[in-house]
């Protein structure tokens, strides 16, 4: 552990911590509202982290302090946790605590000292970092014994039943799961993994990150209405989930809905496609494909499943009329992220030419970043 980190959890919580851990944000490659339908998801880690410094305490009581908060710490009583009962960002760890105690694990007390660098409300996991983070810690603090998929169901339990965000399991998962140089492939509903090599700089590509600072909420009830909507639509297909609905069955399956939930199953089912898809090309080393499913996932996610945003779609646009192969937002929507592959010759001219479009309309200046796949959850002192 380094000097500072122990000397600034010191002074914060008066004892010399145990141990650091870190858990990173992710941006969604393809497979977006996918995750809630038992569906595909592509996601990789950033190398921006949640790291937590913390050492357990014998009284059953948690204190959390962030870094990036007011100042204050947030005492809580373990026995006294339910949902509701926090509201803050707090919340987030004091779920994990919670979601722990009430799958029976023995987890008692501790000090937790929070410091990130995962922007927040842009659509990249801060709040699965800051779950799977405390997961983490807490799994080695208390010998829980528990393995990297394990902890992203709790904190997913956690974020559900106690912050109340019906969200589904890929953040939680690509936080915990991630490899260094990979992509996730992950089946929701078997929980199946695959750890798909991509090394996009060995190709000669960039995957942009554009933040374009709207922020994004998934609490405030659109994320969960469109969830309902596609629970809807599979329960009057008489389908388990929308990942049943076969390519093949859609056209005559839109006839049988009406054109509000018509327009969810098309984008729920023709994401699902553009998953696959996009593994055929990795597994080829076709990388240069990708960019027209990335483009095409951004027009369903705009036309289909609306959770676009005027920002999002700018930049997208200006990304792919400069030269980016393809472009789309990641994550929930609302506001938050887009992604961009761009050759790397291409990278300065197509950030110029988003920059100067976000200029003329008026918006705020994005900010953007070149996102390496990175590991999950670890411990790192
Ligand atoms: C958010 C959710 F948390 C994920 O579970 C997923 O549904 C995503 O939106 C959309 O793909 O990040």
């Amino acid at each position: 552990m380094t000097d500072q980190a122990a000397i600034d959890f010191e002074a914060v919580h008066g004892a010399r911590p145990s141990g650091v851990w870190a858990a990173p944000g992710r941006v969604n490659l393809i497979g977006e509202h996918t995750d809630y339908n038992d569906g595909f998801v592509l996601p990789i880690a950033l190398p921006h982290t949640v790291k937590v410094t913390a050492r357990r305490r014998e009284d059953a009581r948690v204190r959390l302090y962030s870094a990036q908060g007011d100042g204050t710490i947030t005492e809580l009583a373990l026995d006294g946790l339910a949902p509701g009962v926090v509201t803050s960002w707090a919340a987030y760890p004091a779920g994990v605590f919670w979601a722990l105690a009430e799958a029976g694990h023995a987890v008692g007390g501790a000090d937790l000292f929070f410091d990130s660098d995962v922007p927040t409300g842009a659509g990249l996991s801060s709040s699965a970092a800051l779950e799977c983070a405390t997961a983490a810690a807490l799994n080695d603090l208390y010998g829980l014994g528990l393995s990297a998929p394990e902890l992203a169901l709790l904190a997913q339990r956690a974020e559900n039943a106690f912050v109340g965000v019906p969200c589904g399991v890929m953040d939680q998962m690509a936080s915990a799961c991630c490899t260094d140089g990979t992509a996730l492939f992950l089946d929701t509903r078997t929980l199946e993994q695959r750890h798909v090599p991509l090394d996009l700089e060995a190709a000669g590509f960039r995957l942009l990150v554009i933040d374009t600072r709207v922020k994004h909420d998934l609490g405030d009830g659109a994320y969960a209405a469109l969830r309902a909507g596609c629970e809807q639509a599979a329960e009057l297909l008489g389908l388990d989930a929308l990942r049943d609905l076969p390519p093949a069955d859609l056209t005559a399956a839109l006839e049988r809905l009406p054109d509000d939930l018509a327009r969810l199953v098309r984008h729920v089912v023709t994401e699902n496609r553009r998953v696959a898809e996009t593994i055929e090309h990795l597994d080829g080393g076709r990388i240069a494909e990708l960019g027209p499913i990335l483009t095409a996932g951004h027009a369903s996610l705009r036309d289909d499943f609306r959770v676009s945003c005027p920002e999002t779609d700018l930049a997208v646009e200006a990304a792919v009329a400069a030269g980016a192969l393809g472009a789309r937002m990641t994550g929930g929507g609302f506001g938050g992220s887009v992604i961009a592959l761009v050759a790397t010759a291409d990278v300065e001219a197509v950030l110029d030419a988003v920059r100067s479009a976000f200029g003329s309309a008026g918006f705020a200046a994005p900010v953007a970043f070149t996102a390496v796949p990175s590991a999950g959850a670890r411990r790192l002192a």
